[in-house]
């Protein structure tokens, strides 16, 4: 990892914790249509676009697209009441700390998530103004693993793809930045983020001298 120009982050995961929100929306979900779903599936959820996960929660059962589209409103419902809750406290430790610290050494900050409903949880949060671009589910057709979003982020920021990390926690997140040429940081166990160039269990251990 040299000359890093730029930090782009995910969100969900790495900023706050909404993957327990997405985890007990889709469980919520998956309850009422009788379908079993535990925490190991979901799992292979995180970072992946809601019609993926509702793909893999339906396990093969094929549905009408129709249908499709009302699990996927009604999941999206109970995710958005139970993110009514988030406020500036969800910011993870030290997520400000380290954000701050960046922008100190003049790094350039991109937020990228994969979510539709990022802009009301990064409004919550109050982390707008760190971030000269950002970007989510809605900006690109293809979200992660395919790189799309994050070469978006790079383009709007101005800076060449190797001269971006991208930090995030999932395993989709991982494999999009790096087929976008990126460095990588991983957050969480490295079962999930072992491919990343370093892996940290949470935002609050990154130590930016591993980066330069
Ligand atoms: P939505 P990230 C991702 O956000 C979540 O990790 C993933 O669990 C979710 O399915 C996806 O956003 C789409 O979210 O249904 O709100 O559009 O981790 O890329 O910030
Ligand atoms: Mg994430």
């Amino acid at each position: 990892m040299k000359n890093i120009k730029a930090f782009i982050f995910d969100l969900d995961g790495v900023l706050t914790d909404t993957a327990e929100y997405h985890f007990m929306a889709w469980k919520r979900l998956a309850e009422e249509e009788g379908i079993s779903f535990t925490r190991q599936d979901n799992e292979q959820l995180r970072g992946i676009s809601r019609r993926d996960s509702l793909k893999l929660l339906l396990k093969g059962r094929r549905l009408s697209e129709e249908k499709m589209q009302e699990l996927m409103d009604r999941k999206n419902g109970y995710y958005r009441e139970y993110i009514k809750a988030i406020s500036e406290k969800d910011l993870l430790p030290k997520a400000a700390d380290l954000l701050n610290d960046l922008k100190a050494r003049h790094y350039k900050l991109a937020l990228a998530s994969g979510s539709k409903n990022a802009p009301q949880v990064i409004d919550r949060l109050g982390i707008a103004s760190f971030f000269e671009v950002i970007v989510h589910g809605g900006s690109v057709e293809k979200t992660k693993p395919a790189p799309d979003l994050f070469l978006h982020a790079a383009e709007k920021l101005g800076v060449a793809p190797q001269f971006c990390v991208v930090v995030e926690d999932a395993k989709a997140g991982i494999d999009a930045a790096k087929s976008a040429g990126m460095a990588t940081i991983g957050i969480g166990p490295p079962e999930r983020v072992g491919a990343a160039d370093l892996i940290y269990p949470s935002v609050a251990d990154i130590r930016l001298g591993d980066v330069s």
